[in-house]
């Protein structure tokens, strides 16, 4: 029995999310409550000693660290999103760690502040939000260009590099993050977010953000 444990708005765990859902696994989603500091509780902490999510049980085979979990996944569904191939895998694994390194790390501190420190009343800090959307007109020309050569990040085919950048764009809307500077990537993001693997996943970021318990 496969279970992922995570909590509906966090990024890491809409990866693992998009990729058991492309895989098609059954798997049970456990929502770990973050405000409550169920992450750092010991029954978690025995599964992810870091206490953070998403973190993964896999009949007992523990792991934590969302990039980690969607290749483990792929690897054991030998899926062609992760291909075993040495070439083409460290092409995929260039672009995971460039989405994850220079767009999520540049995104995630304008998320926070533009969405959850105002929900939460935490002071927000402006120029967190400056620095990241600086960064950002930097990393996104180099994704866009990549999508003038094929119709994924890597090639005509989707691969892993595409769902972790997929998740890691979800709330662009809420944290007001313009993209139309960045046609092919608009183009890119709703082809991938039309197919099956995605709209079978989870509601919209947005609709998530409304539900009443949610802060
Ligand atoms: N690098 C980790 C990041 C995990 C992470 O930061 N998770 C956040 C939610 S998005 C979390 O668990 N925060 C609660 C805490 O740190 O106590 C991954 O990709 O899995």
């Amino acid at each position: 029995m496969l279970t992922i444990y995570g909590s509906d708005l966090s990024g890491p765990a809409i990866k693992v999310r998009l990729a058991a859902s492309f895989l098609g696994l059954n798997y049970k989603w456990h929502l770990v409550n973050l405000r409550e500091g169920e992450q750092k509780q010991e029954w978690f902490l025995k599964i992810n000693p870091v206490g953070k999510i998403p973190a993964m049980d896999d009949d007992g085979f523990y792991l934590f660290e969302s990039n980690a979990i969607c290749k483990y996944l792929c690897d054991k569904h030998n899926s062609p999103l992760y291909p075993k191939d040495v070439k083409q895998r460290a092409v995929i694994e260039q672009w995971i760690d460039y989405a994850s390194f220079h767009i999520g790390a540049n995104l995630m501190p304008i998320v926070y502040n533009r969405v959850f420190a105002k929900r939460r009343g935490i002071p927000v800090n402006e120029k967190a939000i400056t620095d990241g959307e600086e960064s950002l007109k930097q990393y996104f020309p180099i994704v866009e260009k990549q999508l003038t050569f094929h119709k994924y990040i890597v090639s005509n085919e989707i691969s892993l590099a595409d769902i972790i950048l997929l998740a890691l764009l979800e709330p662009v809307e809420m944290a007001q993050v313009n993209l139309s500077g960045y046609p092919k990537l608009m183009v890119w993001r709703a082809e991938c977010k039309k197919q099956g693997f995605y709209t079978r996943c989870y509601k919209e970021y947005g609709e998530m953000l409304k539900a009443p318990n949610v802060k």
